[in-house]
């Protein structure tokens, strides 16, 4: 078997004194943080279309990678050569999990029949290379958005052929995700939004969303996939209006269509930014509300309004998510899913070892600084301590429900006047720093 990356052997914890750029500096699959190891903390995942199948196009040129098993003119060839090389990616970096859209695996045919073929050959090979190498499959996904067909969305068509078309892909893409024992299946909502209200019937839209969504329960349930159901929230891109803007909106919509029980949310870092959320809180958001499923890793740029899917770096941000996802009781099954691409400009093979280092080190080294954190309970004492009205006296009783507003209107008329204290923000952030730094 050809050699995709030869100038790469495994990638190896040399700790945090290294200088080598090709050795994870913190992450270190085996070291245990608290009840886990970091390998099952983090569960990280490589993305398909990003690390095998993307090339760096973008709106102003065309692809600039460098990809050693996209040098064969038949784009099958490719695609069996793509699986071997993700394997290999995967046994080098020691990434246990992958992620894909069903056409990340294969192009598409002429016919619906000739792509399911295209994409169940493929699917045979990455079976036996998942039995070979012992990697597993985080989620799978069906790509529709991608071809024009799906320029008016694909659930929220307003042609029902469109529909159907879409219920056949997510069949097919639930029986793969089946077949190769995926932990998760995503819904990421592609276009299912609106340019405009002028021509859209949103109710009508929202309506078909809601019975996509309850036929793709129903087959699970058919077919025995065991695997969590997750809905990826986007305010906006590619439509000018994503109905999944957020988490927030995404529990709404759950709950108005009866359909809360069955899903939990996949959130994207970027995502969140471009609701003009932190990451963390959409994390937080979902963890109250017991809908945190998994994660696609990435970061964007703030100074720009749009998905830039960049390798997460930044270790103030990968803390705060690890302390959301500690205090969640881990992510299993889902993980941390690298939706993310290394620059147009970093085009040779080996960035693409370089960038999931920076980002697996990013997230390993948040990992143990947020577990520091939470052991001390320096931030949920402060908390604990903000809150306590409301486990004495009268923020009791309007916590269990024994006082009403002409209870609470007497206890204000006679109370004295209200003192509050601090909320102490920077002393926070500098204590944030002291174990960052520490
Ligand atoms: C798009 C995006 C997708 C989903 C899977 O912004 O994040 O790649 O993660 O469809
Ligand atoms: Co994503």
């Amino acid at each position: 078997m050809k050699d995709f990356f030869p100038e790469v052997t495994k990638i190896q914890y040399e700790g945090a004194q290294s200088k080598n750029p090709l050795a994870f500096r913190y992450y270190n699959p085996e070291e245990v943080v608290g009840d886990k190891t970091m390998e099952e903390h983090l569960r990280f995942s490589m993305a398909y279309w990003h690390t095998m199948t993307g090339g760096g196009q973008d709106m102003f040129g065309v692809n600039t990678a460098i990809r050693p098993w996209g040098d064969v003119k038949d784009p099958m060839e490719v695609a069996r050569m793509r699986a071997y090389a993700a394997f290999e990616f995967m046994e080098k970096m020691q990434i246990p999990y992958f992620c894909f859209h069903d056409i990340d695996l294969a192009p598409e045919g002429e016919t619906l029949q000739e792509t399911f073929r295209n994409i169940d050959e493929i699917v045979a090979i990455i079976k036996d290379l998942m039995a070979q190498t012992g990697k597993k499959l985080l989620w799978g996904t069906a790509n529709l958005f991608g071809h024009p067909r799906f320029m008016h969305g694909a659930a929220t068509s307003p042609n029902a052929d469109v529909f159907a078309y879409s219920a056949a892909r997510v069949k097919r893409a639930l029986e793969i995700t089946k077949e190769l024992g995926g932990e998760n299946y995503v819904f990421w909502g592609g276009r299912e939004g609106y340019e405009t209200l002028l021509n859209t019937d949103m109710k009508l839209e929202l309506d078909n969303l809601a019975r996509f969504l309850h036929m793709a329960v129903e087959y699970a349930q058919e077919i025995g996939f065991k695997g969590q159901f997750l809905i990826e929230p986007k305010p906006k891109e590619p439509t000018k209006h994503q109905y999944d803007f957020d988490t927030q909106s995404v529990l709404a919509f759950l709950k108005a269509y009866d359909l809360d029980k069955y899903f939990k949310v996949n959130i994207e870092a970027n995502h969140a930014t471009l609701a003009g959320h932190t990451f963390q809180h959409e994390l937080r958001y979902a963890r109250i509300n017991g809908i945190l499923g998994s994660v696609d890793a990435n970061q964007g740029d703030e100074l720009l309004g749009w998905d830039t899917d960049q390798f997460p770096t930044n270790v103030y941000v990968t803390t705060m998510a690890m302390y959301e996802i500690l205090l969640n009781g881990g992510l299993a099954p889902g993980g941390l899913n690298f939706d993310a691409k290394p620059r147009r400009g970093s085009h040779e093979p080996i960035d693409l070892f370089y960038s999931h280092i920076a980002g697996m080190d990013a997230f390993a080294r948040g990992l143990k600084v947020a577990h520091r954190l939470l052991e001390s309970g320096e931030l949920e004492n402060f908390i604990a301590e903000r809150y306590q009205s409301w486990t004495t006296g009268i923020g009791k009783k309007i916590v269990d429900g024994e006082v009403g507003f002409k209870e609470l209107s007497e206890y204000a008329l006679q109370n004295k006047p209200i003192v509050l204290s601090s909320g102490r923000q920077e002393m926070l952030e500098n204590i944030i720093n002291r174990y960052l730094f520490e």
